[in-house]
């Protein structure tokens, strides 16, 4: 079996689940690195991007999550427009070329704020992309303005959303989704709106949050719903393992994944996703230092600067809030890679 797979890999051809699952119970971190290394070149992208969490109030509260609160408990926050535009004021100073939009189910907030949202961003900022809400997130829209999804596109199209984050996917599998997101919309529905972003044209990324209750056989589950729907739409610009963060939520396990198990990610994901292109070592889940090493286990992305991340620090992560130009493109060329900086479509803006 190692062999053949082996083969198949070597000679371009498509593995199967059980294939993947075999991959990662039976090869070793430095034959799955060998290998995923053959699928890359030695650019590295990364852009100059700002994460913006207008609230962490959230109606859905998902098992593995640090950073929601229910309204009126303490940590909660919830930003106005004006605050979010107070906040971005020294983008263009800075260089950045997106904003990454990502927030909880606020309980009471109309759908005009979301899109309002966007209009001052693009009204303050032309010239910088923005990259805004999950499926979840559209999904909660739909219900809040009583339109269906396709309406919701179309107003925030109109407001100037560019492309979508790949949040919100977690496990594709509803026994494990009913486990640690009971209340999350289904893996179906979270696949019927993207597929509906693609159909209008916008392109999202996709995610998988490994290391909490999933079997290996659930992570080759899930990445195969994801390269069922590329083969269909070809809409997933990038990939993007999220690590579980276990502290301050409600899944008790080890506060962080392991060295090894971020790499065989990301490895067999880049073998498995043959129909997409970019694969993100998420600097701030990995580490920068796992990450670094994750450039040579198949991934080709390292994120961006991000400036102040909150998600995963409301977990403790270990990773710095946001990363410098300079601390990037350090760890890139101290992996003996080329440092690409790129925009929110992988059209390429620099080399280092
Ligand atoms: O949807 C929540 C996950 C996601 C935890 O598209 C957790 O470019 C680990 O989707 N431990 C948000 N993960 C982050 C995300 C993302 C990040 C960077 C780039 C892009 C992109 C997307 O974080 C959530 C959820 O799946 N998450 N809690 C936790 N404790
Ligand atoms: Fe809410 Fe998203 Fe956290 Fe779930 S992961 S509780 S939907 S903010």
């Amino acid at each position: 079996m190692k062999r053949l797979i082996e083969k198949k890999i070597l000679n371009n051809q498509r593995i199967s689940v059980e294939e993947g699952v075999f991959l990662f119970k039976n090869f070793d971190i430095v034959e799955l690195g060998k290998l995923a290394s053959l699928k890359i070149d030695n650019k590295v992208y990364f852009n100059i991007n700002k994460h913006i969490n207008p609230t962490n109030l959230c109606v859905n509260r998902c098992k593995f999550c640090a950073f929601s609160r229910s309204k009126g408990e303490d940590g909660g926050y919830e930003y106005s427009i004006d605050k979010i535009l107070d906040y971005t004021k020294d983008s263009e100073y800075h260089g950045t070329t997106e904003f990454h939009i990502v927030g909880g189910l606020h309980p009471d907030k109309p759908f005009s704020y979301y899109t309002d949202l966007i209009k001052a961003l693009k009204n303050r900022h032309p010239n910088i992309t923005v990259k805004a809400y999950t499926a979840v997130e559209i999904d909660y829209y739909s219900k809040i303005s009583n339109m269906p999804i396709e309406g919701v596109f179309e107003k925030l199209l109109a407001a100037g959303l560019d492309l979508m984050p790949g949040g919100g996917a977690e496990i594709l599998k509803e026994s494990v989704r009913s486990k640690i997101c009971p209340e999350k919309i289904s893996a179906q529905r979270w696949l019927d709106i993207i597929e509906t972003a693609h159909k209008f044209g916008i392109k999202t990324n996709c995610t998988m949050l490994y290391g909490h209750i999933e079997s290996i056989e659930d992570r080759l589950f899930h990445l195969n719903k994801l390269r069922e729907l590329q083969d269909k739409t070809g809409g997933f610009l990038a990939f993007i393992p999220l690590s579980f963060h276990a502290k301050n939520t409600d899944i008790k396990k080890y506060p962080y994944t392991t060295g090894v198990d971020d790499l065989k990610t990301i490895a067999v994901s880049r073998l498995f996703l043959d129909n997409i292109k970019n694969i993100k070592a998420y600097w701030v889940m990995l580490t920068e230092k796992i990450a670094q090493v994750a450039l040579s286990f198949g991934a080709n992305d390292l994120d961006g600067t991000v400036v102040k991340e909150k998600i995963t620090h409301f977990a403790e992560a270990l990773s710095k809030e946001g990363l410098s130009i300079d601390e990037i493109i350090y760890l890139i060329k101290k992996a003996d890679k080329i440092p690409v900086e790129r925009d929110s479509f992988y059209n390429e803006l620099k080399y280092y």
